[in-house]
């Protein structure tokens, strides 16, 4: 009795022994491996974001998911995401509306200056029909599906030398640093500056040696990648209110459970809410940060931009494929 009991013991503790040794590789197998690749710097919310996105799905989905956070565009070089998503590299990025409009054309109108008018704005649009008709394009064109709308901010010139900004004449030869793709360029050219193609990545070191005589982000940008170090003035121009998406691969988003992707969307809604609430309250009170740390920060004639910046994109090609009273639904929209 008390030796076949010992036995059953022995064998009991074994098989255990044996479960807990094959257990992590056996869990490991089925996790659903999910890479996420970001220019974002790690100081930045829309790179903090991804932790909380982690954190939140780790804690709904225990052991389902194997997330792994990529910062700095260390995996994939800026705007190289969708390709690699499409390649079936990467499973998740937040990727702009620059480069959702290579792909999808009529996506340009959100590229455009003085459309979008703050982030409440922004946010209705997107989480509102206008969103999903959009949305539903990009899945079906670049097989993608957008999970959250992130609010990057709203983008303002920023200078390595300080001189008067009033009116876009007054940029004519400022070379200004925009990210490397058309979409883009248009942007900076419609300011009146002279667009310079650019990686994130290598900006502060081009504005440290004058390679560039400017650059374009929201504040809270110029402060986590430090970009306040190496200029001299912010011109508040409010050009451009920003977003990124948080998309996942089809491929991806396809193979899983109702369950699972109900538990991916409310982790990139706790991630969109952790980055627009601290980007938000940050904004407010970086033009103070940036005179404490020597700035000049001016206010241009806006209306005198808005007015420049609106004629260049109404007039191009990028207008002439906007889908038919897209622009006044999102004007239309409070
Ligand atoms: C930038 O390169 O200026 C930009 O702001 C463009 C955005 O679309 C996004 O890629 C962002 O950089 C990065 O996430 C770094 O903040």
């Amino acid at each position: 009795m008390t030796t076949s009991m010992t036995r059953r013991g022995l064998f009991a503790a074994a098989a255990i022994a044996a479960s807990t040794l094959l257990a992590p590789a056996a869990q490991a197998q089925s996790k659903t491996l999910l890479r996420i690749s970001t220019p974002a710097v790690p100081d930045d919310w829309h790179g903090k974001m991804w932790n909380v996105f982690k954190e939140t799905l780790d804690k709904s989905a225990p052991g389902e998911f194997d997330t792994q956070v990529n910062l700095n565009a260390t995996l994939f070089k800026q705007g190289a995401e969708p390709a690699a998503m499409a390649r079936g590299n990467l499973e998740l990025s937040a990727i702009s509306a620059f480069d959702i409009a290579k792909l999808v054309p009529e996506f340009s109108i959100f590229t455009a200056g003085y459309i979008i008018r703050d982030p409440q704005h922004q946010q209705k649009v997107f989480n509102g029909p206008v969103g999903e008709e959009m949305f539903k394009r990009v899945s079906d064109k670049m097989d993608v599906t957008i999970l959250s709308p992130i609010y990057l901010g709203t983008r303002q010139v920023n200078l390595r030398e300080a001189r008067p900004v009033k009116v876009p004449a007054d940029l004519k030869g400022v070379k200004l640093r925009m990210p490397a793709s058309k979409e883009w360029l248009f942007l900076g050219e419609s300011l009146g500056a002279t667009a310079t193609p650019l990686a994130f990545g290598e900006v502060y070191l081009a504005l440290k040696t004058g390679t560039i005589d400017g650059q374009d982000n929201p504040l809270p940008s110029v402060r986590a990648a430090k970009f306040y170090e190496v200029t001299k003035q912010v011109v508040m121009t409010n050009h451009l209110v920003d977003a990124i998406f948080i998309a996942i691969a089809n491929k991806t988003w396809n193979a899983m459970s109702a369950a699972q992707k109900q538990k991916l969307k409310a982790a990139a809604q706790a991630a969109a809410q952790y980055n627009n609430e601290n980007r938000i309250k940050e904004e407010g009170q970086l033009v103070d940060f940036f005179k404490q740390q020597g700035l000049t920060v001016t206010t241009p004639d806006v209306d005198a931009f808005r007015k420049h910046v609106q004629q260049a994109y109404m007039s191009s090609d990028y207008a002439k494929v906007w889908p038919a009273g897209m622009l006044e639904r999102i004007n239309a929209t409070h």
